[in-house]
């Protein structure tokens, strides 16, 4: 963790000028009948959990370039989650990927509690091959055509459910690389009715109070047919399992300019929507740092969400879900952490009486304007507010660099030196 000494020097030297700032921004709000101090709490309340396997250099398929100071181990990623956390106040939870974060539950859990952290959504993996494994997912996982393949991967993410219960998670991700590659390679319809018997065997083993979620992702690894290709194969899915399935939608798994807040719409209006994994993308499913590309339509995002709130059974589990190659992590994870908080807020600035009397009236340009004003007013005073008041930094990029966390961790941390491709 960094000394809180560092983060009360920032506060001493910073907080006089937030002050300042919020005080103005809190006039100006109230000026449309918003009262600021709702906001901060808003963006007090607010979490999202990091991915244990953002802390490290992700990489492409031709290369990864670690830095120095990289966890190695599942408990130095859960040091790192817990200076974002300690920063940002934002992510309080950390969600686990099985098995590159395989330890004893106990030792998670202590580990865990002594950062002040608790565990989000369990992720399978059934993407790749691990060295003791019997059967290979070279042709598919849960939709492989061998049963014995298909039962093993059944087993793996049991096996999540079971290690995930035992340190608090209450929802297991699946998502499967499973596809083809050529046109005929494989029955689609076949392999999607396999896909649906292996996923009913994993929700037959859900704990009462646990969620599965479906994540659909276009194409990649397989780049002719994807089996959970996109949301309405992710809806189905979720509607054949019960009511213990939900749909995940990963901003970057879809096709550019997909309209991705109506189909955030679509799922809450199937009461499917079950949460997120935070990115951004311009190209493809790029994994780039949320709301560095497209800090709109991050904002209609929200601003979907926002309209939802209060809709019975809307329970979101919000996760990010990208790779850093050019960055500190720990850096790119609290910036991003901070970019979907600032979208969150933005969206509850939205004037909703407003906007439905334009929609009613047929009044685009006013309506439109109306969702713009919201996304152009700067919230970064409430979020500095909202970090102070909790005990983090009013800059925490600027407090993580004064810390020198990274080199101190790079003096015993052993040097990370693969250079092959990284996760994706
Ligand atoms: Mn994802």
């Amino acid at each position: 963790m960094i000394e809180t000494s560092i983060i009360e020097a920032q506060r001493q030297a910073l907080e006089a000028d937030l002050a300042r700032d919020y005080a103005a921004l809190g006039e100006r709000l109230a000026r449309s009948g918003i009262e600021i101090a709702d906001l901060t709490a808003r963006a007090r309340a607010f979490a999202v959990a990091v991915p244990s396997w953002g802390t490290g250099t992700g990489g492409t398929r031709f290369a990864r370039f670690p830095g120095a100071g990289e966890p190695t181990n599942i408990f130095d990623k859960l040091d790192d989650c817990g200076v974002i956390q300690q920063l940002t106040r934002a992510t309080p939870r950390v969600s686990l990927h099985i098995p590159w974060d395989k330890a004893a539950p106990a030792d998670l859990l202590a580990k865990a509690e002594a950062l002040g952290l608790g565990f989000d959504a369990m992720n399978s993996n059934t993407f790749q091959d691990q060295p003791e494994q019997r059967l290979s997912y070279k042709y598919g996982s849960l939709s492989h055509t061998d049963a014995a393949t298909r039962a093993q991967a059944v087993e793996h993410n049991l096996e999540c459910i079971e290690i995930g219960r035992q340190i608090g998670s209450r929802a297991l991700t699946v998502w499967i690389g499973d596809g083809a590659n050529f046109p005929g390679q494989t029955d689609m319809g076949r392999q999607f009715d396999r896909y649906l018997g292996a996923m009913k065997e994993i929700y037959a083993g859900l704990p009462e109070d646990w969620r599965i979620f479906s994540e659909h992702k276009i194409y990649e690894p397989a780049f002719y047919s994807t089996v959970v290709q996109d949301w309405g194969t992710s809806l189905l899915t979720a509607q054949e399992l019960g009511d213990k399935a939900m749909c995940l939608v990963d901003l970057g798994h879809h096709a550019p300019n997909v309209n991705i807040e109506m189909i955030v719409s679509r799922l809450i209006h199937a009461g499917k929507l079950g949460g997120f994994h935070f990115n951004d993308s311009k190209y493809g499913d790029d994994d780039l740092d949320s709301g560095t590309i497209e800090p709109y339509r991050l904002f209609l995002v929200w601003n979907e969400l926002v309209a939802a709130e209060g809709v019975p059974g809307l329970d979101l589990a919000h996760m990010i879900d990208q790779s850093h190659n050019v960055t500190d992590p720990i850096e790119s994870l609290m910036v991003s952490a901070m970019e979907i908080q600032r979208a969150a807020i933005q969206a509850a600035l939205v004037d909703r009486v407003a906007l439905a009397g334009y929609q009613e009236s047929n009044d685009a340009l006013m309506a439109s304007a109306t969702l713009r004003r919201a996304f152009r007013t700067d919230v970064e005073p409430i979020l500095a507010m909202a970090r102070m008041q909790a005990g983090g930094a009013i800059d925490p990029v600027a407090a993580y660099r004064a810390s020198g966390y990274r080199a101190q961790v790079a003096e015993t941390r052993p040097k990370v030196t693969g250079t092959g491709g990284g996760i994706v």
